[in-house]
């Protein structure tokens, strides 16, 4: 058998990682003032957070996953509601609102963007719709002004789960802004990692306070228990890492860029490949934490199992984001209530040719060259 190309597996979803010492000088005030979650870091983490998003406020919670949840309470929705949730995206998107008793209610994408197409959420609006929950997918802003239009129409919050989204702006103005609040995520594979974490940005001060109780079992300032609530806080050695990831986040960007540039130029004359994310709205831009092929498999003369087998096979890993759509995962084929009248063939489609390839700041435009080198050997 030959060598791979790579002495080391390429991941996809390297974390980026910021200065060491600092740190390490972090976690040493952690131990000294001996406040190990919900403390100083994590409100200055809060604060940073806002000034990024452009936001009033931040609330920091232990994962997106759960940040989502608290949000959806936070902005109303109550058990039984339905939620309208795009068919492409993580699982985490639907997760997060079934485990407390929402209804996913899946709808296609736009398949330029991956993201909700709004014509086919006005599609699905019915008695029960009671919230919107797009996803910026790969750090693609959604169509927002027609999703707000939608919401605005019907009065019923727009939610965003941004947790691609820290970095990328719509129009000019910063991702976090928007809806009646978004939700980022920092886990460990995000542009910008706190090792898990994330955290719910909104203008909307009633749902703000709202959020920071239910992420502390519903505790509020007075100490009484004013709501249900959960558990969602961040660790201070979390919030370490994130205000480290945040002092590093432009070279996070300008590597990101520096890879993204190279995979296009490598694979620009690949028949039947396309690197996501699509050429943007002028006035937005996109962190780029995510760089995705998107294949078509006739033209390009190769499936996607295949490419990524002989990728494998030199070391380089890949991973299918997002495939299948959420609606044909185990937990939601068989439920029809969650299942739009009408069915989702963008989605389907686009989930049966995309491949994550690696990137972040543990891969140089070189490593990304010779991908392409591969990629480029095995299609044609
Ligand atoms: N909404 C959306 C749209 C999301 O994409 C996600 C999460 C969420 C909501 C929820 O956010 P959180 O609750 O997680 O804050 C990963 C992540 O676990 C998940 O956070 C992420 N989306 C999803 C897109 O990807 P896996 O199962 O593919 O990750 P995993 O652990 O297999 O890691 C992927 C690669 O990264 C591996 O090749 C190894 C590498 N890796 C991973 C970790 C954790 C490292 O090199 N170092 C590490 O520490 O889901």
């Amino acid at each position: 058998m030959s060598q791979p190309f790579f002495d080391a597996l390429l991941h996809v979803g390297r974390p980026n990682l910021g200065d060491h010492d600092l740190f390490i000088k972090k976690i040493e005030g952690v131990l000294e003032n001996r406040w190990l979650t919900a403390g100083p870091l994590g409100a200055e983490f809060e604060q940073r957070i806002a000034e990024v998003a452009g936001t009033r406020f931040a609330v920091a919670t232990c994962n997106a996953t759960v940040g989502l949840q608290i949000a959806a309470r936070a902005c109303g929705l109550r058990p039984g509601d339905e939620i309208i949730v795009p068919a492409f995206t993580w699982v985490a998107t639907a997760h997060a609102v079934d485990w407390i008793g929402l209804v996913p209610v899946f709808c296609d994408i736009d398949e330029e963007t991956g993201n909700l197409d709004p014509a086919q959420v006005a599609r699905l609006i019915g008695p029960r719709t009671k919230g919107i929950l797009g996803v910026h997918v790969f750090g693609v802003p959604c169509d927002i002004e027609g999703l707000t239009r939608i919401a605005d129409e019907h009065g019923i919050p727009l939610i965003f789960d941004a947790a691609h989204g820290i970095g990328s702006s719509y129009r000019g103005k910063p991702i976090g802004g928007f809806g009646s609040a978004e939700v980022f995520s920092f886990h460990a594979t995000k542009f910008l990692n706190s090792f898990e974490g994330g955290a719910i940005v909104t203008d909307d001060e009633e749902v703000a306070e709202r959020a920071r109780a239910m992420r502390n079992f519903g505790i509020g300032p007075d100490r009484e228990v004013g709501s249900g609530g959960t558990n969602g806080k961040l660790t201070e050695a979390a919030a370490a890492m994130g205000l480290v990831s945040l002092a590093s986040v432009d070279h996070f960007l300008a590597v990101n860029q520096a890879n993204f540039d190279a995979y296009v130029e490598g694979l620009a004359d690949v028949p039947g490949i396309r690197v996501r994310p699509l050429p943007l709205h002028p006035e937005d831009r996109c962190n780029l934490q995510y760089v995705v092929i998107d294949i078509d498999g006739e033209v390009a003369g190769i499936d996607r199992e295949t490419l990524a087998a002989t990728l494998l096979a030199e070391n380089v890993s890949s991973r299918p984001y997002f495939s299948p759509g959420c609606h044909q995962l185990t937990p939601y084929r068989e439920r029809p209530e969650v299942h739009a009248p009408h069915p989702l063939p963008r989605a389907e489609a686009l989930a049966q040719r995309v491949l994550a390839l690696p990137t972040g700041t543990a891969v140089t435009p070189s490593d990304v060259a010779s991908i392409c080198t591969i990629i480029r050997r095995t299609t044609t």
